[in-house]
């Protein structure tokens, strides 16, 4: 099985520039790096008060692994940048999300595909429109470019399209 999957990568702790650069180099080693989104400083959404804001970007990549699985490594990539989980929507130095894995839909609470959150929230959509404005919700079938004209871009800021 292979397929074009959506990572989404979020930072908030630590050094952020340097973490999504290094969780970059580590995601190219899960498949074919297909796209680079720019990077977005975003205002933090959720979570306790007083959080610093985030830095936000997503990837496609070509991969042979299967969603469990590259979910798993995902964690993996998170572990060795020293992400510790305890509370949700913390800050962190790094979160990896699985937007999507080609059109597959799944319910599970250890992975929800689409992410459920994914199309309500411009930090995951800005990015997503860098690489593929076109690409459509495998549920609803809204597109990227449309959900971020429904969400808005407020509290979103691109700071590097090469990064
Ligand atoms: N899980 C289920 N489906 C998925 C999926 N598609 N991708 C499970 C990744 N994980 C998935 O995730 C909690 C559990 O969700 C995991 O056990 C996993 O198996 P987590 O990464 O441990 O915790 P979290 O990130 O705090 O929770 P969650 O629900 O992923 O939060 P979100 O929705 O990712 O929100 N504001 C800004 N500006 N930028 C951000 O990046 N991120 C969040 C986190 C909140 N506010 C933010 C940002
Ligand atoms: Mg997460």
């Amino acid at each position: 099985m292979s397929a074009r999957a959506f990572i989404a990568l979020g930072a908030n702790l630590g050094e952020p520039l340097v973490t999504l650069r290094c969780a970059r180099e580590e995601l190219s080693t899960l498949g074919i790096l297909k796209g680079i989104s720019g990077l977005y400083r975003t205002a933090p959404v959720g979570g306790p008060p007083g959080q610093p804001d985030y830095f936000n970007a997503a990837v496609s990549i070509w991969t042979a692994l299967g969603p469990a699985d590259l979910l798993a490594a995902l964690h993996r990539i998170e572990a060795r940048a020293g992400r510790v989980r305890r509370e949700r929507w913390e800050a962190r130095v790094l979160d990896l999300d699985l937007i999507l894995y080609g059109d597959c839909v799944q319910d599970a609470p250890d992975l929800t595909l689409p992410h459920p959150r994914a199309w309500e929230r411009a930090f995951v959509l800005a990015p997503l429109a860098d690489l593929d404005p076109e690409l459509s919700h495998p549920l609803t079938g809204e597109r990227v470019r449309a959900a971020l004209e429904r969400v808005g871009l407020s509290g979103v800021t691109r700071v590097a399209s090469v990064w």
